[in-house]
């Protein structure tokens, strides 16, 4: 009964794809049946999932889950500026026991391991030394997991659990160089203050190569977007991995230990791995895959100013603009098509604050005969990398893209 209803729903969606213009070319081309069949939108819609402002120093917030925090930058925030303002800024933990004050005048943090001198910092100490501002996009792994077909577990986010941002602070170099890193380092570790819930639970830690540890870039940060950051963002301390995904980004930094071997803990070792393939991307079911750490974005683009179901007037011109960023180096290209994919034009691109941070982009559109429309916007970064024409798939439901698409209508 329900093989037979699954599959004439799976019959009628073919279907419909298959006289969709464009979206047919994703039919022929997707390895999986299994993804054709799925409808992307998440139960209930996201109109319907519970918004709050319960949760200290944040605005008006999706409730994803309450403990440990998970909360989404509702999407309309992404429309009105380039930088996420800070109390409308995503916030994931792992664990629930988050300290809910700290102490200035007391916190230290500790930086030991195969170094020539073990240091305990105090903020003022962090404060006086070189400071380095920088804009990047912070952007959880599982960014999207919730349009995932088939579904996965994990948090069923939207697009919302990204932001972008103004970092301040100090570079992590600086901070190893005074510890004196010895010639046998090949990681640091960094953890956090907050405690696993449960007994005997691995700590939250995850584990940089000591050569991009000292790159440079990789920072350790104090404030975002001009303001201390907030308790739930990692007050006082985080790290800020530019182009790399979230997981690497450990708030309430507290403990940085250099190693003189590979990180062996479960959240670098067991978590957050992903297909070592292109696009992160296999089979549902398929056995033998590589799976590698995950580890540097890719690029991605939004239209944030009109959402799918929009009804146009013909001959109506509008405006269209929306966000784009490169993943881990700067936006090349953003182009827009308005017929489903068969013609791409250029958008114009927006000031460019640096090779990690969100840019904006705009063009306008002036649908000429009544009838439906898809929108679709690709980025191709400074790389020559591009979003794929088909969304990606894995166990874990990291780094989802593909070209989004924004179904229209003119009459
Ligand atoms: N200490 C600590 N740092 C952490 C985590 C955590 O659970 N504990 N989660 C990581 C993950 S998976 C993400 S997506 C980002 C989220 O950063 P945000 O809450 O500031 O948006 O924090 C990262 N840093
Ligand atoms: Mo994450």
């Amino acid at each position: 009964m329900i093989r037979n209803n699954s599959t004439s729903h799976m019959m009628t969606r073919r279907r419909l794809i298959g006289s969709a213009g464009a979206s047919s070319l994703a039919l022929v081309s997707s390895p999986s049946w299994a993804r054709t069949m799925v409808d992307l939108h998440l139960p209930g819609g996201p109109s319907a999932r519970a918004l709050t402002t319960a949760f200290p120093q944040k605005a008006e917030m999706i409730l994803q889950r309450t403990r440990p925090p998970l909360l989404e930058t509702p999407w309309s925030v992404f429309d009105k500026s380039l930088f996420t303002p800070n109390d409308q800024f995503y916030v994931r933990w792992h664990w629930a026991m988050i300290p809910l004050s700290i102490d200035v005048e007391t916190f230290r943090l500790k930086v030991h391991g195969t170094v020539a001198r073990t240091l305990s910092l105090s903020l003022r100490d962090i404060l006086q030394m070189p400071r380095v501002e920088l804009a990047a996009v912070n952007q959880c792994s599982g960014n999207s997991r919730g349009f995932f077909a088939p579904r996965v577990q994990g948090g069923e986010w939207e697009n919302g659990a990204m932001g972008n941002a103004l970092w301040t602070g100090v570079r992590l170099k600086d901070v190893l160089d005074r510890a004196g890193v010895t010639p046998n380092a090949v990681q640091v570790r960094f953890h956090g203050l907050e405690e696993p819930v449960i007994e005997g639970g691995p700590r939250f830690m995850k584990s940089l190569a000591i050569d991009h540890a000292r790159d440079g870039d990789v920072m350790i940060a104090y404030a975002v977007n001009g303001a201390p950051l907030p308790l739930l963002n990692g007050f006082p301390l985080r790290l800020v991995v530019p182009g790399w995904y979230a997981t690497y980004w450990v708030k309430m930094l507290s403990d940085i230990e250099v190693l003189d071997e590979p990180d062996a803990n479960y959240w670098t070792k067991q978590a957050y791995l992903i297909p070592d393939t292109q696009h992160a991307d296999m089979q549902p079911g398929q056995k033998g895959v590589p799976m590698i750490p995950i580890n540097r974005m890719v690029p991605r683009s939004f239209i944030t100013n009109l959402s799918s179901g929009t009804r146009l007037r013909v001959g109506e011109h509008r405006a269209l603009r929306g966000i784009a960023f490169g993943g881990d180096c700067g936006v090349a290209a953003v182009d827009l098509s308005t017929d489903g994919g068969k013609s791409w034009h250029a958008a114009r691109l927006g000031r460019d604050e640096g090779p990690y941070s969100f840019r904006h982009w705009q063009t306008e559109f002036t649908p000429l005969e009544p009838g439906k429309y898809v929108l679709m916007v690709r980025c191709t970064n400074r790389n020559g990398a591009a979003q794929p024409v088909i969304a990606n798939w894995n166990p874990g439901g990291f780094m989802r893209n593909v070209i989004e698409s924004t179904d229209v209508s003119a009459d």
